[in-house]
């Protein structure tokens, strides 16, 4: 297939003129710079930009409409680059978000940053203003010097000023997200390139498709041996799945890992589902368990940041914050530079995760010897109690609802529906969803990620229903919702099978505080009762209130028969929530509010 389409050279009519024997005659043909950025990206498969148009990329996303690539366009640039950076991750292409100048620009910037911060590849496409007036500072219309403000956010950043290195830019941009650790990347469009003419043959020479963007890196054999035997001399072995061993789609692999090992495994928030959460190995329910009693951790795809305690302390069983706990760590990750950031990691492997993975399991033979018996046997015990405790507590039916008893129902959803996607934010709406809510397939958890950001919930649903064509279903806190909610026109809009649970209990983390002066509602609390599913008929969707679990039920199961954009407002007790959900620790007033 031809990727350079071509225009007639200016002055020219329309159609090329025929010759006296009937073919069309050889004039030089021109293309511009528009041309050769939808053409540079079709060469290398991208085939969605999320994105919100003017000045100066408008016919950009309407040429790139016409040359068969889907355009969606969204409200609000932060929504349409949160849907690039998932789209990144589901797919393992560089989501493409494509934006204005200036404020367009700086409303992208956000989930750029939060690509790079997840690892997750994206490019921000933005059109900028004139060079020469914005570097003298002479006050151009959207003036700002974006590149120099994307690269701290950024994995790389670059811009193209000359036609004929739009080839070398796109084929740079898309290097730089996929290869190694993925991550942001930004790409500034001056104005006047877009403009600019060229002669296609030429143009076309300048066109590059990547060969290998994301080349395997094999682990060194001895880092391998070295993770093994640290594995095998364990009594007490756990294996922590991360994101990015979900991004890494090596999950027969991993799955057969985990399983020859026999080890206990916990999936962290993106990672469930790599295998069933049902699984007999499987440690969620004894997380407090298992941390602290590990004696070798191996972490494949995960960062020891936040979301692990930095991989000491009282959380892994250390006496205090800072203490650690003793656990020896084997690291298996694409990132040289990330071993040893928080504790001494014993053994990483650096590598792919397929390369690595694939070469642990090799080195593990035929005869690899099943953790203690006493170790499996203690996890399992506590996982089965917390599991019947949880059960107990999912079989009430209180009125008003809470998150248990609306939880109890999606869960229910969610298994009866393995592929469908689940988006998930908030703080309880969050924390209580992960831990109640079985996941039975890779990459069908995404949420709030490595920040624990709210607003990413719209432009997740638009993607992930555009790149896989599955059931999306989103519970979204009735705040976190609010950060992207007017994006429920795009859903409706383009017609995708999403539908949004909100937890409302009116307001951030509950909705009773009131502001003691008495002159102004509390800083956490919303209007009692919103009728958030108004905004979804407002344009066409369906809207639902559902103050009980049965309807709620079948409010999600009629939103998953018709596949219609829905709404389901679901009302939940406005006292049911906790400070910051499960992350009231990190809340430095807490303390003082007692
Ligand atoms: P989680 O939040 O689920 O714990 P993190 O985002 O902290 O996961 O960690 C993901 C890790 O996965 C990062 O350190 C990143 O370098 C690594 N990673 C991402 N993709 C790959 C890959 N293809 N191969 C190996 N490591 C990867
Ligand atoms: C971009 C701070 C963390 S959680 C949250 C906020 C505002 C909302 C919690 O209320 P919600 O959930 O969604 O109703 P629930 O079930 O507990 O009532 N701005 C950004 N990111 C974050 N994380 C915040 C603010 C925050
Ligand atoms: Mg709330």
């Amino acid at each position: 297939m031809d990727h350079v389409a071509t225009k007639p050279a200016a002055g020219t009519a329309d159609a090329a003129p025929k010759s006296a024997a009937g073919g069309i005659d050889h004039q030089p043909q021109e293309t511009d710079g528009f041309q050769l950025v939808i053409d540079a990206l079709k060469l290398n498969g991208i085939d969605t930009i999320y994105g919100l148009p003017g000045i100066p990329i408008t016919d950009l996303t309407r040429r790139a409409q016409a040359d068969g690539i889907r355009v969606l366009s969204f409200r609000h640039e932060q929504n349409a680059g949160y849907a690039a950076s998932i789209a990144g991750f589901l797919t393992q292409k560089p989501g493409i978000c494509l934006t204005v100048s200036a404020p367009g620009f700086l409303n992208g910037l956000n989930a750029l940053a939060h690509a790079t911060v997840n690892c997750f590849p994206m490019i921000l496409i933005s059109g900028s203003s004139e060079r020469e007036i914005v570097d003298l500072q002479q006050g151009d219309y959207e003036e700002m010097d974006q590149l120099a403000i994307a690269k701290p956010v950024a994995k790389a950043a670059y811009r193209v000023l000359h036609a004929d290195d739009v080839g070398v830019g796109i084929a740079r941009a898309i290097r730089a997200a996929l290869s190694g650790r993925p991550g942001g990347v930004y790409l500034d469009l001056p104005a006047k390139l877009f403009a600019q003419s060229i002669d296609a043959e030429t143009a076309k020479k300048t066109l590059i498709k990547v060969v290998d963007p994301a080349p395997a890196q094999i682990p060194a054999p001895e880092a391998v041996k070295r993770a093994l035997d640290l594995l095998k001399s364990a009594k007490k072995p756990l294996i922590i799945l991360g994101k990015g061993a979900a991004y890494a789609q090596a999950d027969a692999d991993i799955k057969a890992l985990i399983e020859k090992s026999g080890v206990p495994y916990l999936p962290m928030s993106m990672a469930k589902g790599l295998l069933p959460d049902t699984h007999e190995q499987c440690a969620s329910a004894a997380r407090s368990f298992v941390l602290p009693g590990a004696d070798v951790v191996m972490l494949i795809g995960a960062r020891l940041n936040w979301l692990l305690s930095h991989g000491k302390g009282k959380t892994w069983g250390g006496k205090s914050a800072k203490d650690w706990g003793g656990q020896k760590f084997v690291q298996v990750d694409i990132s040289p530079l990330e071993a040893d950031s928080n504790v001494r990691i014993d053994a990483p492997v650096v590598g792919d995760i397929p390369s690595c993975v694939s070469a642990l399991l090799a080195g593990m033979g035929t005869n690899w010897p099943k953790p203690p018996a006493e170790w499996l046997s203690a996890v399992a015990e506590k996982r089965n109690a917390n599991v019947a405790k949880m059960a107990e507590t999912l079989a009430k039916n209180p009125s008003p609802m809470n998150f248990h008893s609306a939880l109890n129902v999606v869960r229910d959803i969610v298994k009866a529906n393995p592929d469908a996607i689940l988006v998930n934010e908030g703080a309880n709406a969050l924390d209580f969803t992960r831990s109640i809510v079985d996941m039975y397939k890779p990459r069908k958890r995404i949420d709030v990620g490595t920040w624990g950001i709210m607003g990413v919930g719209m432009g997740y649903c638009a993607a992930a229903a555009v790149t896989t064509g599955q059931q999306v279903i989103a519970i979204e806190g009735d705040s976190a919702f609010g950060f992207s909610g007017m994006e429920v026109e795009t859903i409706c809009r383009y017609n995708l099978p999403v539908c949004v649970v909100i937890m409302n209990n009116n307001g951030v983390y509950k909705g009773t505080d009131v502001d003691p002066t008495g002159r102004d509602p509390a800083p956490t609390v919303f209007v009692k009762g919103a009728r958030y599913e108004k905004l979804m008929e407002a344009f066409g969707g369906v809207g639902v209130v559902a103050a009980t679990p049965s309807e709620l039920k079948s409010a999600m199961e009629e939103a998953i028969r018709s596949r219609k954009p829905t709404l389901i407002n679901a009302v939940i007790d406005e006292k049911a929530g906790t400070e910051s959900g499960r992350i009231t620790s990190l809340n430095p007033a807490a303390a003082k509010k007692k």
